[in-house]
């Protein structure tokens, strides 16, 4: 008798600004699934450790400069770089939790101020990549992300660039297309019990959706 088919992982995308609480959140929700019984690994981008990755590193550190495209086209090979692993993962049936993904890439290349570099010209290297189940964005004025604990001394963590970013990621929420739909918004601002509470009630759902194979293929 052939054994049953293990049904896919679901691809989770954790969003947000600086401060958020997204890596606390990866987690805090990978502890959880696994605990119920899931196999599940976390990610995150960018992912520092490769050749790629220390490029990104040492232009963030501001020991590098480079044109705001070129930067851009790196964070997206970072993630090329990782897409066959992504997709193996979640065929074997492992669920993925992932710390930024293009959103990111599209939302703070866009919040330059570089006319030259739109939301739509961002999108369009990303385009083929493994599309996330869901996309969880966690919201938090820029404010309160400055008053836990203020920023440090990596590139885009100045204010202005902040408040930039988030009205583009809250855009992407409402601009229609694929974006719009993969994300939900969830306000980062209560504690950290509550926001992990409102995070699996969401993914809990889009888990048991893949389990039972309403969702079928991973998307791109
Ligand atoms: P962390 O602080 O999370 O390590 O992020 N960023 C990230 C981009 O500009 N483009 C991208 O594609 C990604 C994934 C956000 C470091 C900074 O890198 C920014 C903050």
């Amino acid at each position: 008798e052939p054994s049953t088919p293990v049904s896919r992982g679901a691809f989770i995308v954790i969003e947000g600004l600086d401060k958020a609480g997204k890596t606390t959140q990866a987690q805090k929700l990978c502890d959880t699934l696994y605990a119920q019984g899931h196999n599940v690994k976390t990610l995150r981008f960018p992912d520092r450790t490769t050749p790629i990755g220390r490029m990104i590193n040492s232009y963030l550190e501001n020991t590098t400069e480079m044109d705001d495209h070129a930067i851009h086209l790196l964070f997206s090979a970072n993630r090329w770089e990782r897409a066959s692993y992504i997709k193996q993962q979640i065929s074997l049936g492992t669920t993925i939790i992932c710390d930024r993904y293009y959103y990111s890439g599209m939302v703070y290349s866009a919040s330059k101020n570089n006319p030259a570099l739109s939301l739509d010209w961002a999108r369009s290297p990303e385009v083929g990549l493994p599309r996330p189940d869901r996309v969880i964005f966690l919201d938090l004025s820029a404010a309160e992300a400055e008053k836990r604990g203020g920023y440090g001394e990596e590139k885009y963590e100045k204010r202005e660039m902040q408040e930039r970013v988030r009205e583009r990621f809250l855009g992407l929420t409402v601009r229609g297309g694929e974006e719009s739909t993969d994300m939900t918004v969830i306000d980062a601002g209560s504690s950290v019990e509550e926001v992990a509470e409102s995070i699996l009630s969401d993914v809990a759902k889009v888990v048991r959706d893949v389990e039972s194979g309403l969702r079928r293929e991973l998307g791109t």
